[in-house]
């Protein structure tokens, strides 16, 4: 039996790590060959959950590793490591993109939080247990791209998941959930680099490449006393990295809200005409938008595929 690569997205995020980790074990426990792999550098909140939890970090899939994959948290092949002649199952919460295939694989996406929230849905369909260390893990997941269940993304099933998986793991959401967001805040020695790409997808809208890089963060002061440095950054990889669109976006996870950089004139009327922002100097304030997935993308997506 060939060994089955459990794999999230490039510029992997906490519940994308997680989640194909957890998966790996549940398909482990039912008798296959599975193995849970990262396609990129982990984040520090990421970092911070693992050490937390005292549990493995998945190591990084190397070049021409494996030859079947499974994809979680996303189903884009653009932000995959993988080529789709070798995907043959896909666990996500994610828009559909487009992904064909030339055989009938295992597909499923719900509009859920987060794709920890399907992982501990097929545990418990599967009548499959989760260990005190794997709630813990998973909760974070659920945490992290719920924004600890004030995204708009979040639904029922993500909030009663989250109780369920706080009691199995002794651990309370809301304390947890402040570590995990004070971790993802900080800046230290990090390049712009980092800070813009390490949690960036790529997308293909209307055959144009598009990247939309994100950070999320407790505090805003960074980003608007550095608004000309990144705004020169934006510009300058914009064309080293060969996109038609890059856009980079702040969010304010205290107060939901996003304040969103365009890398030149062209992202800047795009902004201008598919979200009611207010314009400041360098970038657009959207209030009350705090979801890539949800708010950002599907604006985006609609424009440039007209
Ligand atoms: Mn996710």
């Amino acid at each position: 039996m060939k060994e089955l690569i459990v794999i999230g997205h490039k510029n992997p995020d906490t519940d994308s790590v997680i989640s194909a980790k957890i998966l790996a074990l549940l398909f482990e426990k039912e008798g296959r060959n599975a193995v849970a792999r990262i396609a990129g550098e982990i984040n520090r909140e990421t970092e911070f959950v693992f050490s937390y939890f005292k549990e493995d970090v998945p190591s990084l899939i190397s070049e021409g590793e494996g030859e079947q994959f499974f994809l979680v948290d996303h189903n884009e092949i653009a932000q995959s490591v993988a080529k789709k002649e070798m995907v043959c199952g896909v666990l996500d919460h994610h828009m559909l993109s487009g992904l064909k295939t030339d055989k009938a694989i295992f597909f499923r996406v719900e509009e859920v939080g987060s794709t920890c929230t399907l992982v501990y849905k097929m545990m418990k369909e599967k009548g499959i247990d989760c260990d005190k260390e794997e709630a813990g893990l998973l909760l974070a997941g659920i945490i992290s791209d719920t924004l600890n269940l004030n995204s708009p993304t979040t639904t029922t099933e993500d909030i009663d998941f989250c109780y369920e998986l706080s009691e199995i793991s002794k651990v309370d959401p809301n304390g947890f959930a402040e570590k995990m967001f004070e971790a993802k805040s900080d800046l230290s020695g990090r390049s712009l680099e980092e800070i813009i790409f390490r949690d960036a997808k790529e997308y293909e809208f209307g055959g144009k490449k598009v990247v939309v890089g994100m950070a999320e963060t407790t505090s805003l002061v960074y980003f608007i006393e550095n608004k000309k440095e990144i705004s020169e950054f934006l510009k300058k990889t914009k064309k080293k990295k060969e996109t038609d669109a890059l856009f980079f976006g702040v969010v304010d996870i205290i107060k939901s809200n996003t304040l969103f950089f365009p890398a030149e004139e062209d992202e800047r009327d795009v902004i201008r005409e598919v979200f009611q922002g207010e314009e400041k100097d360098e970038y657009f304030l959207l209030k009350n938008v705090s979801s890539r997935k949800k708010e950002i993308v599907p604006p985006l997506s609609k424009f440039y595929d007209n």
